[in-house]
């Protein structure tokens, strides 16, 4: 895989604006089906007796270089689904090229009818209605195709629309991007939600909330999403049937366990404008499959850093 990853990179800096909007047209076609065939539902299932090694990455925001290093690090692992939780443009200066080596892995990713590439949706790829500031992904568009980087950053926004954003590994782990919504009875309620939104607030919360430490549920200072207690995920992550959350969207040093075990979040960039020396991405190779580890054996046992 080294030898198309380095390629890629390469291509990523140097396609044209023409190849780039082919790339995206491509991906959405793909994100389409696939969509369909989950019958319009947000949540990806993962089989933990059919998987033996699956890949998460955190936040990437830009940063090339942790990108790269998570793929040539896992390029002997054969892992049978890597996961992306999200957040992959703005803050970071190579937001661009960023995108156009996903999309490379995404259209390359198919292994019979499954696709190994999830890439969840973050608050970054969020709807028209939840914008997020700043923003600096158009810009970075614009400075590399003039004019017509509108045109490829209009595009990606359609193929946001399509993009999961609930991974269900049955029995062991939820990953999504931000939080748990703190209203959720059932599992239709999270592969759903965007089809609820906006009247009902879970798909927003999906994208934007935070966990917090002690009980309860609060006003998120990001303006958007809310800060959930540990009685909400210990009710949550019972009502669909899994041990441990798994989500991203706070910078921290790689990996932190939140909520007594409950809770792991996972951050894989490095560089402005956070402040974070180390970053990290997760295994969950047979053992974490079988056993549903908790945050704090996953964040011992389960985890890259560098
Ligand atoms: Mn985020």
């Amino acid at each position: 895989m080294q030898v198309e990853v380095e390629g890629w990179v390469r291509k990523a800096f140097d396609a044209s604006v023409e190849e780039f909007l082919a790339l995206i047209e491509e991906s959405k076609e793909i994100l389409y089906e696939e969509k369909e065939a989950r019958g319009g539902s947000g949540l990806v299932h993962i089989s933990p007796q059919a998987a033996r090694n699956v890949v998460v990455v955190g936040d990437i925001h830009g940063d090339m270089e942790s990108l790269v290093h998570i793929l040539k690090d896992i390029e002997d692992l054969n892992a049978d689904r890597i996961v992306f939780l999200g957040d992959y443009g703005d803050r970071g200066s190579e937001s661009v090229e960023v995108y156009y080596l996903l999309l490379k892995l995404k259209v390359s990713g198919r292994k019979g009818k499954e696709n190994k590439i999830i890439m969840l949706r973050g608050n970054h790829e969020g709807p028209p209605d939840m914008p997020v500031m700043p923003h600096d992904l158009p810009f970075l568009f614009t400075e590399k195709f003039g004019l017509r980087g509108k045109e490829v950053y209009k595009k990606l926004k359609e193929l946001w629309e399509y993009l999961p954003y609930a991974v269900l590994v049955e029995g062991r782990y939820l990953m999504l991007h931000g939080g748990l919504p703190v209203n959720v009875t059932s599992i239709e309620d999270i592969a759903f939600a965007y089809e609820s939104h906006p009247s009902s607030s879970n798909f927003e919360e999906i994208l934007w909330s935070d966990p917090v430490e002690g009980k309860g549920n609060f006003y998120s200072m990001r303006g958007a999403g809310r800060m959930f207690g540990e009685d909400i995920t210990e009710r949550v992550l019972r009502a669909v049937g899994v041990k441990t959350l798994i989500r991203s969207h706070e910078p921290c040093e790689g990996v932190e366990v939140r909520q007594r075990g409950k809770v792991l979040t996972l951050f894989s960039r490095k560089g402005s404008p956070y402040f974070n020396t180390r970053a990290a991405y997760l295994i969950l190779d047979e053992n974490a499959m079988r056993e549903a580890k908790d945050a704090g054996e996953l964040a011992r046992s389960a985890t890259r850093m560098w």
